[in-house]
């Protein structure tokens, strides 16, 4: 089915549609579990996109991420601003406001937001703000900026998300470690699984982790960050099998610091559009007991996003 992008808005060209049929998953996740990285689109009609976007997505609602939660059995969903939002969290607080308390989230500030609006934000379920160090998806914002924001959201027990690429650690880590409140990374950090497990790249993240025990990790996009590929290719036992290792390890060297999302609707994928319900079979390839799994999926997302019913 070919979606569309309402408003007056034209999808970057070579736009993959999120699918819009996925598979029931095998895999039954425990009750209360959290899809704890997704996004909403737009509609572009309603929540127009950022003029400083660096792409132009088809749209992806509220209520098609609250259906597909449903359909794979999930509770509860954190939604986290997507850059083609910029800082014009609307859309995603709308999100929150209309979920009935099972959606958290996750915006984009800038210096200029005030503590009213905070309040209001954090009234309307947001928990955290993210800031993005991927050159394809935004313009610079100066750390000073970005500290200043860090130890503001600090006064509303907020976490700060971060999403980088594994070559840009090693310049990024005085900052990173500088950050006053919790530090969830986006991704894994995004590392080249070409290289090895053990070689020094990956060897930084894990030492990243190890030394600061604020710091947590999504253990999401096996979809994004295979050179493999996906299950169409290789069988599905098969897919996206050189993520595992470096997934795995994390999920269980810091299985009480891990968290685990969909990234629905899948923004800037070339080459494939993942079905969500595989996505979630996958889970125990990285998370193989049924503890890791409730870790993973209730017990972390829960004591970061709802602390209130732990
Ligand atoms: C993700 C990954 C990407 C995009 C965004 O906010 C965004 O635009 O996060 C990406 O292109 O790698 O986590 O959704």
């Amino acid at each position: 089915m070919s979606m569309t992008t309402t408003g007056e808005f034209v999808k970057t060209a070579g736009w993959l549609d999120w699918f819009s049929g996925p598979s029931i998953p095998r895999l039954k996740v425990p009750a209360n579990a959290v899809d704890a990285h997704c996004h909403v689109f737009g509609p572009g009609h309603l929540f127009p996109y950022a003029s400083e976007r660096k792409y132009t997505p088809c749209d992806a609602s509220k209520d098609q991420l609250f259906a597909l939660r449903d359909r794979l059995g999930f509770s509860r969903n954190v939604v986290v601003q997507a850059t083609c939002h910029g800082a014009d969290n609307r859309a995603m607080v709308d999100a929150l406001l209309h979920s009935q308390g099972r959606a958290r989230g996750v915006a984009t500030v800038r210096r200029s937001v005030t503590d009213a609006e905070l309040q209001a934000m954090h009234d309307a379920g947001v928990r955290g703000v993210r800031f993005n160090f991927v050159k394809r998806l935004v313009d610079f914002t100066p750390k000073d900026e970005l500290l200043e924001i860090a130890g503001r959201i600090a006064n509303w027990n907020w976490h700060v998300v971060i999403y980088f690429e594994a070559v840009d650690l090693p310049e990024l880590w005085d900052f990173f470690t500088a950050l006053p409140t919790t530090v969830v990374v986006d991704h894994m950090g995004r590392p080249d699984v070409r290289k090895p497990l053990d070689g020094p790249e990956f060897g930084l993240f894990l030492r990243f982790m190890r030394e600061h025990p604020n710091v947590w990790s999504k253990v999401s996009c096996p979809e994004r960050l295979s050179v493999s590929g996906p299950p169409a290719l290789h069988g599905e036992q098969s897919a996206y099998q050189d993520v595992v290792p470096f997934a795995r390890t994390v999920v269980e060297e810091f299985s009480d610091r891990v968290l685990w999302g969909t990234d629905w609707p899948h923004p800037n994928l070339k080459d494939h559009m993942p079905d969500d319900g595989l996505l979630v079979d996958f889970i125990p390839h990285i998370a193989p007991t049924l503890e890791l799994q409730r870790r993973l999926l209730v017990d972390n997302p829960m004591r970061l996003y709802w602390p209130e019913e732990c």
